[in-house]
């Protein structure tokens, strides 16, 4: 225990956290009941205090695990009662919208939909969209690369970010809040940070990219009958968008009756009985000719035969409704006691028949449900929700084999965008080869020679 009070001399009582007072904490926004063990938690107001906190874990060889808006869906969060936890809480200050070079400021506990909300209000937009905005911080989509529902569009959080700061597991602190777009002048360091979800350093602020707010937002359900179609339409939609479409959302039907079903109290925009549904989006800035543009877009996909039926959103409590269905993903899978989730990544036009390969060989399986399919397909990025009966061990990871394994041959990734965390550190091997794994492993000794940051997450050392 001599590490807290070392902790509490260095921070103040206030921002070192142990005992009883940890009883309250939650492990996951899905799981507020459960809570978690650790050493303590640590609630740093700026940057020097996660620097000084660092300093002392380092010296004493301390693991410390950071925690966010804790909407991680691959365990890059989980605790043990050895970790001393980082929470980011309250380090939630926008520091500056700048307007003229279209970008924010922000230390990394603001909450993502916040600097949504921020930029909106100038007239500009924060592109970075997913389901768990409402509580996921902007300091663990950095860490994650979130990814989401207008990547197509805008690029993954990566492309997203201008400058960085990030303390090292020494304490050192490596700022460099650039507002600027071009910047070839060395190694892109704070790129090390992003994406590699806590393991080899701390992001304390982001500079991130900002866009002109578009003036209209367009969506509508489509009906597809073969999964070639899906493709034809996305090129199709494309090209007749012009560079408007931001988002091309394919459901297949088994998830979009269950994402629509009675219970849910949503109803389903186009009937039942087609085999793959999209959801598209259009964001442009001439409210009357952007709408007529995807009326012409649907009304000629019917002629071509890309597309079997085609319902607009036609004012914002449709597009609340289409895009509630889309996002409320926790409805998958959850009429069975267990689930597992997945974020795969492959060619475009390999998906159709991996998802059927894998969706017929869990059928197979007694007690498990055929998976729920969906994704960000422009992508090439699919998720399956799979409801199990059992938690045990050896049903995961048959699971896994199931749906990992035929990756390897189609040069794919087991993680599009939720990253690796603790989930798919067994399964790594199959979208990176050997030489790239080494040069992760020595980028992680380098940079964090004890391992206390995150460890056993990502990679073992
Ligand atoms: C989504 C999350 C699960 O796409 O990545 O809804
Ligand atoms: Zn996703």
């Amino acid at each position: 225990m001599k590490i807290i009070a070392v902790l509490h001399e260095a921070l103040g009582a206030s921002k070192v956290l142990s005992g009883e007072a940890l009883q309250n904490r939650y492990c996951h926004i899905w799981q507020m009941d459960e809570t978690f063990k650790a050493k303590a938690v640590i609630l740093p107001h700026s940057t020097e205090d996660v620097s000084k906190t660092l300093k002392i874990c380092h010296e004493h060889r301390q693991s410390v695990v950071v925690h966010g808006g804790l909407t991680n869906l691959v365990g890059s969060t989980e605790v043990n009662a050895d970790n001393v936890v980082i929470s980011m809480e309250k380090m939630n200050t926008i520091e500056e919208l700048d307007e003229k070079s279209r970008s924010i400021t922000v230390q990394a506990g603001v909450i993502v939909e916040h600097i949504q909300d921020t930029a909106k209000e100038k007239e500009l937009l924060f592109p970075l969209n997913f389901g768990a905005r409402g509580s996921a911080q902007i300091g663990g989509a950095i860490s994650t690369n979130a990814g989401g529902l207008r990547v197509f569009r805008f690029g993954m959080t990566r492309n997203l970010v201008l400058g960085l700061e990030a303390v090292l597991a020494n304490g050192t602190i490596v700022s460099s809040l650039k507002k600027i777009i071009k910047n070839n002048s060395g190694y892109d360091i704070k790129q090390l940070f992003i994406g590699s979800e806590g393991t080899l350093g701390i992001v304390t602020k982001a500079v991130l990219k900002l866009v002109e707010a578009p003036k209209s937002r367009n969506s509508a359900f489509v009906a597809l009958n073969d999964f070639d179609k899906v493709i034809s339409f996305l090129k199709y939609a494309d090209k007749m968008l012009a560079g408007t479409l931001s988002a091309y959302e394919l459901i297949w039907a088994r998830s979009y009756q269950q994402m629509t079903s009675e219970k849910t109290g949503k109803k389903p925009p186009i009937s039942y009985g087609y085999p793959f549904y999209v959801l598209l989006e259009s964001l442009g800035n001439d409210v009357e000719k952007d709408r007529l543009k995807l009326e012409k877009l649907l009304e000629t996909g019917l002629e071509k035969g890309h597309i079997t039926d085609a319902v607009p959103a036609y004012n914002e409590a449709d597009l609340n409704w289409f895009w509630s269905i889309r996002e409320d993903t926790s409805v998958l899978g959850r009429d069975m006691p267990y689930f597992q989730r997945f974020d795969v990544s492959l060619p475009i036009a390999q998906i159709g028949n991996y998802v059927e390969e894998v969706q017929g060989k869990l059928a197979k399986i007694n007690g498990v449900v055929p998976a729920c399919a969906f994704g960000h397909v422009a992508d090439g990025n699919i998720h399956f929700s799979i409801g199990k009966q059992s938690n045990s061990m050896e049903l995961k990871n048959r699971i896994n084999e199931i749906v990992y394994t035929p990756l390897k041959a189609l040069g794919g990734s087991v993680s599009a965008e939720h990253g690796i965390g603790l989930d798919k550190k067994a399964y790594l091997s199959l979208c990176r080869n050997e030489a790239e794994i080494q040069l992760m492993k020595s980028l992680k000794k380098t940079l964090d020679p004890y391992n206390i940051l995150n460890p056993g997450k990502v990679l073992d050392i």
